[in-house]
């Protein structure tokens, strides 16, 4: 007997969708070196960052299997200024919409080091049947029906959560699929690694500043020491943290109070994962996945990860500590 026997099978559609659009971008990815694919497009981007040839791709593909998809009424991407909102019969009639980012961490395209694509799936809020709307884009992260992530790396994996859990499949490139390898993700409630730019150190606010120090100076007293691990690709760090226990900190700086990282394409997919597997995301205020965005690209600080973890850092907020 089917588990949800009202399910229409629009969701695991639009995932599958998803795993097709990121094996081609893996094929890229790992030729990166190799063809004229690799450098700057030369354009910049919404955000004023340069656009990279394979953010370009990768947008390409993941616009295009979810338009030609029959679960995706239209999408967010980190890459374009607007929505995208495909108007036509098929996709007026389906459920969901997507926010992704195509090629998270871009900078490390040139130097060979692990990227992904990030993305998270909303129930519409508007009228089925009609076209998708500015409201369905603009839901608080706590309305995700499942979120998830691409890791291009020594092997490429697909991790995605859904209300259910929260599971991995690693791409088995000799016959082309994603095959469950890490089921049920649960995130260790106590890690050993804090991941953070230690450049930006003097930029951060003093709760931050305190819960770093206190990072450095664990010991065998209370639970260290502590590594500190930073690729600088998020999906990289926050995955390595998922699985091995630990906390990624992008707090606002003194010049750019809300941090770097967009609530709706990066914080909300990750801190809806993170709680599936049993740990917490904020801004240092409030949980992540309660913040109403009122923009598409929207900027939030993000810190996430093991759940006592976390609580130590809250009580640096709270200036309990
Ligand atoms: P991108 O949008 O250029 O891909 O940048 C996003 C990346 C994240 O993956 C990573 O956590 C962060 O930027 C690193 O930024 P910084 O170099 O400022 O520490």
């Amino acid at each position: 007997m089917r588990a949800f026997p009202q399910a229409t099978g629009q969701l695991s559609g639009l995932l599958r969708d998803i795993g097709l659009a990121a094996k081609r971008v893996n094929v890229e990815v790992n030729k990166a070196g190799l063809v004229d694919i690799l450098g700057d497009a030369g354009d910049i981007n919404i955000q004023d960052e340069e656009v990279k040839k394979l953010d370009v791709y990768a947008n390409s593909q993941f616009v295009g299997v979810l338009r030609h998809g029959i679960s995706c009424a239209g999408i967010g991407s980190e890459e374009l200024d607007d929505i995208v909102v495909f108007d036509d019969e098929v996709s007026n009639n389906s459920k969901y919409v997507c926010l992704f980012d195509p090629l998270d961490g871009s900078s490390n395209i040139d130097v060979n080091v692990s990227i992904g694509t990030i993305f998270g799936i909303y129930r519409r809020v508007s009228e089925s049947g009609k076209p998708a709307t500015r409201e369905d884009f603009l839901q608080a992260g706590n309305r995700q029906v499942a979120a998830g992530y691409i890791i291009y790396g020594s092997s490429t994996m697909l991790v995605y959560a859904t209300r259910r859990g929260v599971n991995g499949f690693t791409l088995d490139q000799s016959i082309g699929e994603f095959c469950l390898s890490n089921p049920n993700i649960q995130c260790p409630p106590l890690g050993k690694i804090y991941s953070v730019n230690h450049g930006n150190f003097f930029q951060y606010q003093e709760p931050v500043k305190k819960y770093i120090t206190a990072c450095q100076k664990k010991d065998k007293t209370n639970g260290g020491p502590y590594t500190q691990r930073y690729i600088g690709s998020m999906v990289s760090d926050v995955h390595r943290n998922l699985i091995k226990g630990g906390i990624f900190m992008y707090p606002g700086t003194i010049d750019k109070p809300n941090g770097k990282l967009r609530l709706q394409y990066e914080c909300n997919p990750f801190a809806f994962i993170i709680e599936i597997a049993g740990g917490v995301a904020t801004d240092g205020k409030q949980r992540i996945l309660d913040i109403k965005p009122t923009a598409l690209h929207q900027r939030t600080p993000f810190f996430i990860g093991s759940k006592s973890m976390m609580e130590e850092l809250d009580g640096y907020w709270k200036g309990e500590a």
